[in-house]
C-alpha cells in the first residue's frame, strides 16, 4: 500500500486505513488495533544517524517537537558466567533498566508524547502496573503536559509509584488490577479529555520496536532467538515489527525466533500458544510476584500470538520462585539488577533448557525491561548480614557467622 503523505494508521483485524489525527485510538470501523505503516519509499531510503531511540528517526513517525530524555542506546552484555549455568554459549542480556526511568517503556513514551504534542493533547493518562506510569509522568513532565495514572491500588511497585508522583501526576487509585483500572480509563476517556498512552497508542509501539534495531545493529547479526517477558505483549508485537522492518529495509537478510515469557498466574497468552488454540482465555484474578506483568486481559494478545508463530518462536511459563531465583542469579553472577517482571526472561531461558529446547550454540538475546531499584518490596533471600557495635571486630564476628 502506498501514502501520499507520510504514515498512516492501518487497523490490524479489517484493514482499514486511517488518517493520523489526535486522539484516534483504535479502529474507527471495527474497534480493532492500530498499526503505523509507512509507505514503501521510507524503507528505500533508510539512514541511521546519532544515538538512541531517535537515531531511527527515519523508520518513526514524524513529530514536530521530540521529547527525549535520552532514552535507548542500553547495553548489550555478553552474559556468559549465566549463560553457562544455563547450558548456553552465546546469551546476551539487553538491559532496558539503563533508559532513564528505568524501563522500556521510555523508547515508546518518548514516540507517543512528542505526537501528544503533534496533536495538541493537553492531558495524558494512562492505567498502569506502574512503568507506563512512571515513564509517562517524567516525559508529560518535560512536555510540559498534564497527566492522570490509573493504578491497581496495592499493586504498583513502590519505586514505581514514586516516580509518578516525583513528576507530578495526579494518581487515581482503582480498587482492582490494571484489566479493570484501564477499562475503567478508556471507558471515560472522552470525559476526562485525555490522550491515552497505554500501548493501545500505535506510537508506542514505534518507539519499542527500536530495541530490535539496537539488538541488530550491537550484533552485528540478527540473533537466533529474542525473549521477551509479556504481559500485555505490545512489546514483543513491537519487537517483532522491528526485526521485520530491518528485512523489509534490506539490511537484515532474517527474522529471530521470538520467545514470550509469562508468569504461570498471568499467563492467557503462554498457555493459548502451547495449546495451539486461535484465542486467548482471560485471566480473571491474575498473580505473581513479578507485578507489572500482572495481567488478565493482554490487549495485544492476538498480535503477540502471531508473532510467536509467523516467528516460529515459543511461549513459556514460569513459577515466582523461578523469577526470583532468575532475578537473584542475574544479579550475583553478572551484575544485574532487574526487577521481577525483567528476570522473567531469564526464568524462562532456565525452563526452556533444562527441557532441552536448545543446542546450546544459538545466539540468544534476553529483553530485561526493568531495574531492580523498581521494586524494593521483593525479598530477596539468602544474604549475609552481620550487626557489630563499633570497637567489636568484624572478622571475628564473620567467622562465626560464615
Ligand atoms: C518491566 O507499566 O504493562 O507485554 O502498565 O513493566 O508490553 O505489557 C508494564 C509491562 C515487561 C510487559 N516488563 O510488557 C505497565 C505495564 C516490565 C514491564 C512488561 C512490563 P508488555
Amino acid at each position: 500500500m502506498e501514502y501520499q503523505d507520510g504514515e498512516a494508521l492501518v487497523c490490524m483485524d479489517c484493514g482499514a486505513t486511517h488518517e493520523p489525527e489526535g486522539g484516534l485510538l483504535v479502529c474507527g470501523k471495527c474497534g480493532g488495533l492500530l498499526e503505523v505503516a509507512y509507505p514503501r519509499s521510507v524503507f528505500r531510503s533508510v539512514s541511521f544517524n546519532g544515538r538512541g531511540v531517535w537515531r531511527y528517526r527515519s523508520i518513526l513517525p514524524r513529530v514536530e517537537r521530540t521529547v527525549t530524555l535520552g532514552e535507548g542506546d542500553t547495553p548489550l552484555v555478553k552474559v556468559e558466567r549465566l549463560g553457562e549455568s544455563l547450558g548456553l554459549r552465546n546469551l546476551y542480556v539487553k538491559f532496558e533498566g539503563a533508559n532513564p526511568t528505568g524501563s522500556f517503556k521510555d523508547r515508546g513514551m518518548t514516540v507517543a508524547v512528542s505526537i501528544a504534542l503533534k496533536f495538541h493533547a493537553r492531558s495524558v493518562a494512562c492505567a498502569s502496573t506502574g512503568n507506563t506510569s512512571a515513564s509517562m509522568s517524567a516525559y508529560a513532565a518535560r512536555a510540559g503536559l498534564r497527566s492522570i495514572v490509573f493504578l491497581p491500588d496495592g499493586y504498583v511497585a513502590p519505586g514505581k509509584l514514586l516516580q509518578a508522583v516525583a513528576h507530578g501526576s495526579t494518581i487515581v487509585r482503582v480498587r482492582g488490577n490494571f484489566d479493570e483500572a484501564l477499562k475503567t480509563l478508556l471507558s471515560h476517556r472522552e470525559e476526562l479529555g485525555v490522550y491515552v498512552l497505554n500501548s493501545v497508542n500505535p506510537y508506542r509501539v514505534e518507539g519499542q520496536k527500536t530495541v530490535a534495531f539496537e539488538i541488530w545493529e550491537g550484533l552485528n547479526r540478527t540473533p537466533d532467538f529474542v525473549v521477551y517477558p509479556v504481559g500485555n505483549a505490545a512489546n514483543i508485537s513491537s519487537g517483532w515489527k522491528g526485526f521485520k522492518e530491518l528485512v523489509e529495509a534490506g539490511l537484515a537478510d532474517s527474522k529471530p525466533r521470538m520467545i514470550g515469557v509469562q508468569a504461570e498466574g498471568a499467563a492467557p497468552i503462554a498457555k493459548a500458544f502451547l495449546r495451539g488454540e486461535e484465542a486467548i482465555e482471560t485471566v480473571e484474578k491474575p498473580e505473581t510476584v513479578a507485578t507489572a506483568i500482572r495481567i488478565g486481559r493482554p490487549f495485544s494478545w492476538k498480535r503477540a500470538l502471531k508473532a510467536l508463530r509467523d516467528s516460529r518462536g515459543t511461549a513459556v511459563t514460569v513459577s515466582d520462585g523461578e523469577i526470583l531465583r532468575a532475578q537473584v542469579d542475574l544479579a550475583r553472577m553478572e551484575g544485574l539488577f532487574a526487577e521481577p517482571a525483567g528476570a522473567a526472561p531469564v526464568a524462562g531461558l532456565a525452563r526452556l533448557s533444562k527441557q532441552g529446547f536448545f543446542k546450546g550454540d544459538e545466539t540468544i538475546v534476553a529483553v530485561v525491561t526493568g531495574h531492580g531499584l523498581k521494586d524494593p518490596s521483593v525479598n530477596i533471600e539468602p544474604y549475609a548480614e552481620l550487626i557489630i557495635h563499633p570497637g567489636e571486630n568484624p572478622a571475628e564476628a564473620l567467622r562465626k557467622l560464615l
